[in-house]
C-alpha cells in the first residue's frame, strides 16, 4: 500500500477540529474575515455566507477523517455517475445533519439575527430536472448516513434548471445564474485537472509482440477541473464527497493564434470549450440528440474515470482487482459512454486483451433505467460518434459483434431477434441504442418500482430478460426522511418524535409505531393542528407571492411535478372545470371548498406542455374572479417549482395527485414525499403508487382508473375517445368550454388544439377513458373530508406506512444486491 497520499487527497494528519470554537464566535469571525463586514453593515446575504462558512468548517474535519477512513480500510468505493444532482439548499440540511441546528437557532435568537431571512438568500443548487436528479441527491444523503464509501460524480453546470416565471399566464424561462454570488459550499481543486479528448483520428499500428494497437491522435482537448462539495450524513459521522467537473480551456490562450496576433480568436476558442459545462439541458424524460449533450456526457465520464483510476492505482497494480474495489452506477444511460471508455483505457492505454478487459468492465458497471417512454430512450447517430468519439464507435461495434455472436449461438436463425436486440438500430439512419449498450456492459440492471421493472422485463427489454435471466432486478426508489420530513415539516416531525422518539430519522420503518395513534383522538387533534398550521403558512406565501387569497380551511389539492402530457395535469384541470360548472349550476349547495394547487416546469421546447400551463392559468383567472364561486374553489399555479418550493408546499397538502396513465410513470418520488407528510393520495395503479397502496392499505388511498392491462387492452382493441365524449354530458361540457374559448375570450381558438388532440387526435394518455372514474373518486374524497377524524385517521396511517420509502432502504438494497459494498463506520469515540 502506498504510504503517502497524493496532494489531491486528504492529508493523514488529523485536521484541527473547529468543534471547540463556539458557533457564535466562529460566525462572528467569518463575518469579519471571510465576508469583510460587521454587524452594522451585514446584509442578510452576508449573514448567509458567514453561516455557510461556519457550517462548512464543521464538516471539513469530519470530511477529511472520512476520506482517510476509507483509505485505511482500502474500501470498495461506489461511484454514482449522474448528469444531474438536484441538491436544493444546503444550509439547514448541513446544520441538521451535523447536529448544530439547535445551537444555531439559539445563537441567532440571542444575537437578534433573522435566520429565516439569511436562509432565504441561498439559491437552490438546481443541477437537475426533476425526479431523476433529486433521487441522486437523496441517494448521496443516504450513502453518507450509512457510512458507505461513495462519491457522486457529475457536472458543475454554471446555469442550472431555468427559472420559470409566469407572464400573462405563459411560462417564460430565465437563466439560473446560481453561482453569481459565489458558492460557499464547494472547494475548487485547480490541481485536479484532466484532459478530455474529442474528435481527431485513429492510427493503428502493430506492437513488437504483434498485437494491433490504437492511437487516438490530433484530438481537440478540453480540461476538466474538479469542484468538491462535502455531503454530510445524518449524525455527522461520515461526510462524503460530491465531485463535479467544470470545463476549462486546454490553453488559456492558444499560443498559435496569440503569435499571429489574433488575441480575440484565442479568447473565443477558450470560451467555446468552456461552454461544455455551461448549462443543464432542461428536458425531463426526453432525449436531446444534440452534439453538445453527447460531449457533456463524455466530458464528465472521461474525467471521472481518470480520477477513479488514479485513486485505484495508488493502491492497486492489477486491474483484475477493479471490480472488487469499484462499483460504478450509471444513473440512466446518460453516462453509459463510460462502458466503451473504460474498455478503451484498458485496451489502448494499458494493453489488456479484450476478454480480460470486458470481464473487468462488466463486473464494474451497473445501470438504472428510469423510464419506458420511447422518446426518452437515448440513441446517438453513428455519424455523430464517428466524428466526435471515433475510437468509442469502433469499440461499440466490437462489443456488439461479440454480443450478437452469443445471441446467434443461443438462437440460431432468429434474425428478427438480432435486429431487435442489436446495440445498433439499423432502421432509423443507424443509431446507437445506449440502453442496449448499458445492459450488455453491466452485470446488473434495475428498474425503480416493481411495476416498472415488470414492464421492462415484459416489454422494452424482454429479449434481454430472456438472454440474461436475472440481470434485470427491481429496486424501488426512496426519499431521504431528513430533508423531506425532519427539515421540511418541523411541526409533524416534532409531533412524531414526541410520541415514538426520533429513531425514525434514520430508521423510517419505526413510523409503524404511529399505527396505534391513528384512532387516538388527542393525537388526531394534534396531527390536524400541525397540518392546519402548515396550510396557513403556505396560504401566506401564496398571498405574498401571487396576491391570491386562499381559504386555509379548504381542501388543499396538490399536483406538483414536471409538466408532461403523461402526468395528466389536464385531467386534474377537467375536475376543476367540472367543479366550477357544478357550483355555478347549484351555488347554494353545501360543498367541500377546494384549493387546487399546481406547480411545475415544462421543457422550453415542449409547446403543448407550455400551452397547458397557460390553460391552467386562464382557468384560474376565470374561476378565482367569479363571485358565484367565491371561497368554494380556487386554482393556484405556483411558479418556479424547485426543491425549496416543494418543501414549502408538501407539508401543507391534504391531497396528492398521482394520476399518470397506468404504465407511464416509472416510479414517482413526489408521491412518497406527500404521503410521508400526511397527504392522502388520489392515484392510478402506476409506478410506486402501487407499492404505497400495499403499504398503507387499500382503504387509505384513492385508486381510480384503468390499470396497465386494461390500458393495453383498450388501446389494442381500438380506443375511441368520442365514445367517452358522447357518453358523459359533464365531460362534453368541459371539453366544449375549453375548446370554444370560454376561458380564453381574448383568443377563443387558443386551446382548440389541446381538445382536438384528445378527441380527433386519439387521446394518447386516455384522459377521457379515466375521467368518469376520476370524478367519482374525487367525490369520495370530498365526503371523507367532511369527517375530520376519519380523514386524520387515514392520513396518520399513511405516515405510519411510509417506512419502506426511505432512500436508506433503497441504498441498502443497492449495496447488497448490486454493489457488494459494506459500511465503513467511524469507530465510536
Ligand atoms: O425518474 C424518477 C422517477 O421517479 C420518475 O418516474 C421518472 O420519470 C424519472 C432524461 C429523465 N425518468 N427519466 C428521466 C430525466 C432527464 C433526462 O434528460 C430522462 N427522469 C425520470 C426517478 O427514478
Amino acid at each position: 500500500m502506498a504510504k503517502k497520499p497524493a496532494t489531491t487527497e486528504p492529508s493523514p494528519q488529523p485536521a484541527k477540529s473547529t468543534d471547540s470554537v463556539p458557533f457564535c464566535q466562529a460566525l462572528a469571525n467569518h463575518l469579519t474575515y471571510s465576508v469583510g463586514k460587521d454587524h452594522y453593515t451585514a446584509t442578510p446575504r452576508d449573514w448567509f455566507f458567514a453561516l455557510a462558512h461556519t457550517t462548512r468548517d464543521q464538516m471539513t474535519a469530519r470530511w477529511m477523517e472520512t476520506m482517510r477512513r476509507y483509505y485505511e480500510a482500502d474500501a470498495k468505493r461506489i461511484y454514482y455517475m449522474s448528469m444531474e444532482f438536484l441538491i436544493g439548499r444546503t444550509l439547514t440540511n448541513s446544520l441538521m445533519n451535523m447536529g448544530h441546528y439547535d445551537e444555531c437557532l439559539k445563537m441567532a435568537a440571542e444575537a437578534g439575527l433573522d435566520l429565516e431571512q439569511a436562509r432565504a438568500m441561498e439559491p437552490d443548487a438546481a443541477l437537475g430536472n426533476g425526479g431523476l436528479g433529486r433521487l441522486a441527491a437523496c441517494f448521496l444523503d443516504s450513502m453518507a448516513t450509512l457510512g458507505l464509501p461513495s462519491y457522486g460524480y457529475g457536472i458543475r453546470y454554471e446555469y442550472g434548471m431555468f427559472n420559470q416565471r409566469i407572464e400573462n399566464g405563459w411560462q417564460v424561462e430565465h437563466p439560473d445564474s446560481w453561482l453569481r454570488y459565489g458558492n460557499p459550499w464547494e472547494f475548487p481543486r485547480p490541481e485536479v485537472l484532466y484532459p478530455v479528448k474529442f474528435y481527431g483520428r485513429l492510427v493503428e499500428y502493430t506492437s513488437e509482440a504483434g498485437s494491433l494497437r490504437h492511437h487516438w491522435v490530433d484530438t481537440e482537448d478540453v480540461m476538466a477541473m474538479a469542484y468538491d462539495t462535502p455531503i454530510p450524513g445524518y449524525g455527522g459521522k461520515s461526510v462524503n464527497n460530491m465531485r463535479l467537473w467544470a470545463a476549462k480551456s486546454s490553453r488559456d490562450f492558444d499560443l498559435k493564434y496569440f503569435n499571429e496576433g489574433n488575441y480575440i480568436k484565442a479568447v473565443e476558442d477558450k470560451n467555446e470549450s468552456e461552454n461544455l459545462s455551461k448549462v443543464l439541458y432542461p428536458d425531463d424524460t426526453t432525449a436531446m440528440g444534440r452534439e453538445l449533450r453527447l460531449k457533456q456526457q463524455y466530458f464528465f465520464v472521461s474525467a471521472s474515470l481518470q480520477d477513479m483510476l488514479y485513486r485505484f492505482n495508488k493502491f492497486h497494480k492489477n486491474f483484475d482487482e477493479l471490480p472488487d474495489k469499484v462499483a460504478m452506477q450509471l444513473n440512466d444511460t446518460h453516462p453509459s459512454i463510460a462502458i466503451p471508455e473504460l474498455m478503451r483505457i484498458l485496451l489502448d492505454l494499458n494493453h489488456l486483451d479484450w476478454d480480460r478487459a470486458w470481464d473487468i468492465v462488466t463486473r464494474t458497471f451497473s445501470y438504472t433505467n428510469h423510464t419506458l417512454m420511447p422518446e426518452a430512450l437515448e440513441t446517438w447517430p453513428v455519424s455523430l460518434l464517428e466524428k466526435t468519439l471515433p475510437r468509442h464507435l469502433q469499440i461499440i461495434y466490437e462489443i456488439n459483434h461479440l454480443f450478437l455472436n452469443d445471441v446467434r449461438h443461443q438462437n440460431p436463425g432468429d434474425t428478427e431477434l438480432l435486429k431487435r436486440i442489436s446495440i445498433i438500430d439499423e432502421d432509423n439512419g443507424r443509431r446507437i441504442r445506449m440502453a442496449h449498450l448499458a445492459i450488455v456492459g453491466s452485470h446488473q440492471v434495475n428498474g425503480v418500482a416493481q411495476i416498472h421493472t415488470e414492464l421492462m422485463r415484459q416489454t422494452i427489454f424482454a429479449d434481454f430478460d430472456r438472454f440474461y435471466p436475472g440481470k434485470i432486478i427491481n429496486i424501488t426508489n426512496g426519499i431521504t426522511p431528513r430533508r423531506w420530513l425532519n427539515q421540511a415539516n418541523p411541526g409533524l416531525a416534532g409531533l412524531i418524535t414526541e410520541h415514538i422518539g426520533d429513531g425514525w430519522i434514520t430508521h423510517l420503518d419505526q413510523l409503524s409505531k404511529l399505527n396505534k395513534f391513528a384512532t387516538d383522538k388527542a393525537f388526531q387533534g394534534k396531527f390536524l393542528r400541525v397540518k392546519q398550521a402548515n396550510k396557513e403558512s403556505l396560504a401566506k406565501v401564496i398571498e405574498e407571492k401571487l396576491g391570491i387569497k386562499i381559504n386555509p380551511a379548504s381542501l388543499f389539492d396538490v399536483q406538483i411535478k414536471r409538466m408532461h402530457e403523461y402526468k395528466r395535469q389536464l385531467l386534474n384541470l377537467f375536475h376543476v372545470v367540472t367543479l366550477y360548472n357544478r357550483i355555478r349550476a347549484n351555488p347554494g349547495e353545501n360543498r367541500v371548498p377546494r384549493t387546487v394547487i399546481f406547480s411545475g416546469k415544462a421543457a422550453p421546447g415542449y409547446a403543448r406542455a407550455k400551452l397547458i400551463i397557460k390553460l391552467i392559468n386562464d382557468v384560474a383567472d376565470i374561476v378565482n374572479h367569479d363571485p358565484v364561486i367565491g371561497d368554494q374553489l380556487k386554482v393556484v399555479y405556483i411558479p418556479n417549482y424547485d426543491v425549496t418550493t416543494a418543501a414549502e408546499i408538501i407539508p401543507a397538502a391534504d391531497l396528492s395527485e398521482q394520476i399518470s396513465t397506468a404504465g407511464t410513470e416509472a416510479s414517482g418520488t413526489g408521491n412518497m414525499k406527500l404521503a410521508l407528510n400526511g397527504a392522502l393520495t388520489i392515484g392510478t395503479l402506476d409506478g410506486a403508487n402501487i407499492e404505497i397502496r400495499d403499504e398503507v392499505g387499500t382503504d387509505n388511498i384513492f385508486i381510480f382508473g384503468l390499470n396497465t392491462a386494461e390500458v393495453a387492452e383498450i388501446t389494442s382493441k381500438g380506443y375511441n375517445p368520442w365514445d367517452y365524449y358522447h357518453g358523459n354530458q359533464e365531460l362534453r361540457q368541459v371539453l366544449d368550454m375549453i375548446g370554444s374559448g370560454y376561458f380564453s375570450p381574448d383568443e377563443p381558438e387558443r386551446f382548440r388544439p389541446v381538445i382536438d388532440s384528445l378527441t380527433a387526435g386519439g387521446d394518447q394518455y386516455l384522459l377521457l377513458a379515466d375521467y368518469t372514474d376520476y370524478i367519482a373518486c374525487q367525490e369520495k374524497i370530498d365526503a371523507l373530508y367532511r369527517n375530520p377524524a376519519e380523514w386524520a385517521r387515514k392520513a396518520i396511517l399513511n405516515v405510519a406506512g411510509m417506512g419502506k420509502f426511505s432512500s436508506d432502504r433503497t441504498i441498502r438494497e443497492y449495496a447488497e444486491n448490486i454493489w457488494g459494498v459494506k459500511s465503513v463506520l467511524r469507530p465510536e469515540v
